[in-house]
């Protein structure tokens, strides 16, 4: 059988959790199985066919009409083997679904294009969590837009994330590291930049990151850059360059036209307004609707920096 140490190395992402080295063990087995079940049905039809090719004009083939040994064999081996995996892979599953009672709880919100975190004490984060390594953590998760699905290669699972409930999840890191999170359910044009990244570090630094107020001592305009980093990024350029919406460079204090024919000048009622109300005014040549509000999501503190932000860009 494949090891799991060479599985990891070379052809799978890091193992993290003992599920993860639990799904690769399987994984493996059925890899073997598939290959020598491969070699042997293949290697016979060859064998066969070569073996009892027509040597001369006047072959004539026995007749065989069957053999119960055989037929026994190639049936009862087979079914053993689909037990087998049938087992194991429900008691791995079962391993994956079921989260520990213990479990630190936290809640995790899909919108396009970025994933946001709460933690029971009012810590809030986007596109990154931290958790302590050797801890069972229970993710509860839910959509503000279409499905998403929160995907950590490292720690071999996958739940859909849905608008209208909650799923969840569970995991044990095993190993303090950075681990990337995707996105697995196409969720239109940013899709593919719907990432995270899960900080598993030890318990001291998660209770002080817990703690830890994340714009402390910040300037508006970097509290406004780390929004725009986590939160805007997916949509908005710094450039002129528009992207799903418009690019930011230089929009404060100019004309915009708006659909509907009218403009506005952009300042800072304006700019909040499309933070909270965005289809309130819509800028000409891009579509309504694309943009989530952000109301309920970002604090007055994170409102403010983000104006002050889009103002820096000149
Ligand atoms: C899913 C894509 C998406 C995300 C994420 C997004 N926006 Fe937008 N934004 C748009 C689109 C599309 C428009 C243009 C249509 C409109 O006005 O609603 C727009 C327009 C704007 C405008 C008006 C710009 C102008 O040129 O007049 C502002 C201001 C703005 N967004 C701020 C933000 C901020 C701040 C964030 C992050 C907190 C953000 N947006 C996140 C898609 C997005
Ligand atoms: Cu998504």
């Amino acid at each position: 059988m494949l090891s799991s140490a060479s599985t990891s190395s070379r052809f799978m992402p890091p193992q993290a959790t003992e599920v993860a080295q639990n799904v690769d063990t399987l994984y493996g087995f059925l890899l073997v199985i598939s290959l020598i079940s491969c070699v042997l049905v293949i290697g016979g039809l060859i064998y066969f066919a070569v073996k009892y090719r027509r040597h001369t004009e006047n072959d004539k083939t026995p007749y065989i009409s069957h053999n119960a040994t055989l037929e026994f064999l190639w049936s009862f081996i087979p079914f053993l083997l689909f037990m087998a995996s049938f087992v194991w892979g429900w008691i791995v599953y079962h391993q994956l679904r079921t989260a520990p009672t213990d479990a630190l709880e936290v809640m995790v919100r899909g919108q396009k294009w970025n994933w946001t975190f709460a933690y029971k004490n009012g810590r809030t984060s986007a596109s990154e969590m931290f958790v302590p390594v050797g801890q069972n953590v229970r993710l509860i998760m839910g959509s503000s837009d279409v499905i998403h699905s929160f995907y950590i290669p490292a720690f071999r699972t996958k739940q859909d994330v849905v608008p209208g409930r909650y799923t969840s999840l569970w995991f044990n890191a095993e190993k303090e590291g950075d681990y990337q999170v995707f996105c697995a359910e196409y969720c239109g044009d940013q899709h593919s930049g719907m990432q995270a990244k899960i900080h598993v570090v030890s318990r001291e630094k998660f209770e002080d990151w817990l703690g830890n107020d994340p714009y402390k001592d910040l300037p508006l305009v970097e509290v406004g850059r780390k929004v725009y980093t986590s939160r805007c990024v997916a949509c908005h350029t710094l450039t002129d360059q528009k992207a799903v919406g418009p690019g930011w460079k230089g929009v404060f204090g100019r004309k915009e036209k708006l659909e509907g024919g009218s403009d506005i000048t952009v300042d800072e009622n304006y700019v909040r307004e499309s933070i909270l109300d965005p289809n309130a005014k819509v800028v000409l040549g891009f579509p309504r609707g694309v943009m989530p509000t952000f109301a309920g999501q970002l604090s007055e503190q994170e409102i403010s920096g983000a104006i002050e932000f889009i103002k820096s860009l000149k």
